[in-house]
């Protein structure tokens, strides 16, 4: 097994400067005039994901086809990059299914090396979580099937191939999974898909002089990118005809962190985390979203007046000091889209003051507590191991999880099949941006986290579901670790792979 120590990593990866490119850095231009011509700067409309082609068997299950490929996108104007997608050349069309309902994919892989897909926020079972033990040879095919059974949510699906997932979802590989029910179909809110329910894929790219994606000098938080492109594109803008807007927000980047905001600070509500509708409608004019982390967000329009969504400096630097905040994008101002509303806006209902209860898991019925640490490329000092099976929570019972993130690095933390609730932070309630179902939660170097988790229905004491750092080179570097959902009692009888290594492309050669 190759070990990188610390020092010798460091040393490996001199300081990139994110001389974050001055070009990209916002200017706080003033809006132009009402029906002013475009400006430069935001080109291209917005792309919208399409919904995902199904068809319906007698059975009632829908059937959806994915391929993923290579192929070449315009994320520049005028430039030709090689990227990768599925059913096109770059993300994913946005799947759409009811809560209830019973899916099935065929997965493909038109790619020259093995891929999986990860349903980021299903409840599913671990066979067909597409996490590293499900993985997909080129030419192969997987066929996951579940029933979904949880609230109406934005999840997301993207490749969790065994080390190589951040360069798989730099190079395009993504895609929004839309859950409806009947709770969120019933409220007033925007839901008018590609219209006023608006999904916005957010990710950070660099570009070499001839416009292929430059996946060199990685920064310890990896490949932070000096160019945002949203749903693909760079420089969008988004045609608005209501007052209100709702935008399903994914950040999608590998390491970068956004501070969301607009450019004229105006406030909005939030309406759903990760896992779905929050309690109440919460006015905002910040939100933190870290890699892997969805927010939904409504927000009222002015007619003709045009306002951009960006991400502007955390105001604690994400709990980093001042050095490490730079180095890894906390202080960059990147502008993500432009909303650019008529004068004259369609009507929209009005928010409803309350959404949909939490039922909360109150922690003094956790029957196992565990504890994290997070440091460097490993959890409680320890990196990935395929063969490895940390620990085995028993199905339907709850757990109190204690996540410290002792380093200065800034990482976060996901776990898969379930959506868990945040009980507190250094012993504080949440705030409101974190006080909803969440599957992935930013950790602050210094903060201690504790989250209540309930893992139910699917049982195997054979394939694991996986828990990690969602920055995806931590991830990729073994800053993950497995466990096993057992029915109460059962024994494990964990899988045994070829190798025990974690993968350390683009970061060999460091030994130390
Ligand atoms: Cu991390």
């Amino acid at each position: 097994m190759t070990h990188i120590s610390r020092r010798s990593f460091l040393i490996g990866l001199a300081a990139v400067p994110l001389a974050a490119s001055a070009g990209c850095v916002a200017a706080q231009s003033s809006p132009p005039a009402p029906g002013a011509a475009p400006t430069g700067k935001f080109t291209r409309a917005l792309p919208i994901p399409p919904l995902a082609d199904s068809t319906v068997d007698a059975a009632g299950t829908r059937h959806f086809a994915l391929t993923a490929r290579t192929g070449n996108s315009e994320l520049l104007a005028g430039k030709s990059t090689a990227t990768w997608g599925f059913n096109g050349s770059l993300l994913g069309p946005t799947i759409r299914a009811r809560r209830g309902e019973a899916v099935a994919f065929t997965i493909e892989n038109a790619l020259p090396e093995p891929t999986t897909v990860h349903w980021h926020g299903m409840h599913v079972p671990a066979r067909y979580d597409g996490g590293p033990h499900q993985a997909v040879e080129p030419g192969a095919r997987w066929e996951p099937t579940w029933t979904v059974n949880q609230p109406a949510a934005t999840l997301w699906y993207h490749p969790h191939p065994h080390g190589s997932t951040e360069k798989h979802v730099y190079r395009g590989l993504a895609g929004l999974f839309l859950v409806d029910d009947d709770v969120t179909d019933g409220i007033d809110l925007p839901k008018n898909y590609g219209v006023d329910d608006i999904p916005l894929i957010v990710q950070d790219k660099r570009f070499t002089s001839d416009g292929a994606l430059d996946e060199s000098d990685p920064t310890d938080v990896g490949l932070l990118g000096d160019t945002i492109v949203t749903n693909g594109i760079s420089g969008a803008y988004l045609p608005v005809t209501t007052e209100l807007v709702r935008l399903r927000i994914l950040n999608g980047s590998g390491g970068r962190t956004y501070n969301l905001a607009f450019s004229d600070d105006r406030e909005f509500r939030l309406v759903a985390t990760d896992g779905g509708l929050v309690s109440e409608p919460t006015a905002l004019r910040r939100l933190p979203l870290s890699p892997g982390e969805r927010a939904e967000i409504v927000v009222a329009m002015r007619g003709g007046s045009d306002v951009v969504l960006r991400s502007v400096p955390a105001d604690d630097h994400g709990g980093l000091d001042r050095a490490a905040a730079a180095r890894f994008g906390f202080t960059d101002t990147v502008d993500i889209v432009e909303l650019r509303p008529e004068r004259t806006l369609g009507p929209s209902p009005g928010l409803p003051s309350t959404l949909a209860p939490i039922a909360r898991l109150a922690p003094s019925t956790a029957v196992t507590e565990r504890d994290f640490e997070l440091q460097w490329f490993m959890i409680n000092g320890a990196r990935m191991d395929m063969n490895r099976i940390d620990f085995s929570p028993t199905v339907d019972t709850t757990e109190i999880w204690t996540v410290r993130n002792v380093d200065n690095w800034p990482h976060n933390f996901h776990v898969h099949d379930v959506q868990f609730l945040v009980v507190d932070i250094d012993g504080s309630p949440p705030p409101a941006h974190l006080s909803g179902w969440k599957d992935t939660v930013y950790t602050p170097p210094g903060q201690q986290i504790r989250l209540a988790l309930r893992f139910t229905e699917y049982t195997d004491p054979t394939i694991p579901y996986m828990f990690h750092c969602h920055l995806l080179l931590h991830e990729d570097q073994g800053m993950m670790g497995q466990f096993l959902v057992l029915e109460p009692g059962a024994t494990p009888r964990p899988m045994q792979m070829g190798t025990s290594a974690p993968a350390t492309a683009g970061h060999g050669g460091h030994g130390g």
